[in-house]
């Protein structure tokens, strides 16, 4: 197995774009540091690897990583990527984003993005907050909690992203946090492997703002809470609705095969090129 320290001088621009942007103790790191490993685990070449992201903290990850890499327009990282897969279809995409990108001004990409069943990995950082522009209420914020934009309590219910994305037709969703960090990376690893759309939600509470703010602790102190806090999908099934308030449930929700978006494109471009015979 690669040391921890060889995979480091091996996946990023360590020399050229560190020391990184994140707060100390923010589970943003933990997440790339699980997406290096699939990637390494599964024997990629990564020159077959591209990451694409929006903006944000977890937009921040491509800047990074010595993959093909976009930092792209907040919100619009999965039609950057859908271009880039049509053009070059044999390459692994990873696309990062955090949940405003992916679901507030991404929304209508991410639900379509999930209907076409395109070869994308996308992973969704929810930190339950807009961490970059600090602190404001998303759509994943718990309701009742406080945001920035929420002095008095988000009155707003919050958007379950594995279950909208599972809805909308995605070949693999799957839930897990950054204190299950081998489990996240198992994950990351089924979604690379997928053919179809994977979406991984890496629950990753921000400790600098939503935390703060909700007084949830220090980083520490709300990296334990996801351990407490969280159940698998089968001891989930087992417990009433009510033990399940405000429980993070961790597992594969989706995992079927979907006609792709890529192949389905090529057999038309086929069809197209023999004058509609093929
Ligand atoms: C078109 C556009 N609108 C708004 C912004 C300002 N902006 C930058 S990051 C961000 C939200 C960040 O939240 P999220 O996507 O959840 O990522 P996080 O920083 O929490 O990882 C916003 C609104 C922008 N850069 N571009
Ligand atoms: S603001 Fe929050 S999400 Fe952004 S780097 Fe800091 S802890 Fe992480």
């Amino acid at each position: 197995m690669t040391t921890q320290r060889q995979l480091i001088y091996d996946y990023l621009r360590h020399k050229k774009k560190f020391p990184n942007i994140w707060c100390a103790g923010c589970g943003i790191g933990i997440v790339m540091g699980a997406i290096i490993r699939a990637v390494d685990d599964l024997g990629y070449d990564k020159n077959q690897v591209a990451m694409i992201s929006g903006i944000g903290c977890s937009g921040r990850m491509p800047v990074y990583l010595d993959f093909y890499t976009m930092h792209t327009t907040h919100g619009r990282a999965l039609s950057f990527a859908t271009g880039l897969k049509l053009a070059r279809p044999e390459l692994k995409i990873i696309v990062v984003m955090g949940d405003g990108d992916a679901l507030a001004i991404g929304g209508n990409h991410f639900i379509h993005t999930a209907r076409r069943n395109i070869d994308l990995t996308a992973i969704v950082i929810n930190n339950a907050t807009y961490g970059m522009t600090g602190g404001q209420y998303s759509p994943t914020t718990p309701q009742h909690m406080l945001a920035t934009t929420a002095p008095y309590g988000n009155i707003e219910q919050d958007f379950p992203i594995c279950e909208l994305a599972q809805v909308c037709g995605a070949a693999f969703v799957a839930r897990s946090t950054v204190y299950h960090v081998e489990e996240l990376q198992g994950y990351i690893e089924q979604g690379l492997e997928k053919k179809g759309f994977a979406l991984i939600e890496a629950v990753s509470y921000c400790h600098t703002t939503y935390g703060r703010l909700n007084r949830l602790g220090s980083a520490v102190d709300m990296m334990r809470a996801l351990k407490e806090n969280s159940v698998t999908r089968q001891t989930a099934e087992k417990l009433p609705p009510e033990e399940l308030q405000g429980k993070i449930v961790r597992g594969i929700f989706v995992d079927r095969e979907v006609p792709e978006y890529t192949q389905l494109y090529q057999k038309i471009i086929e069809r197209a090129q023999s004058g509609g015979k093929a």
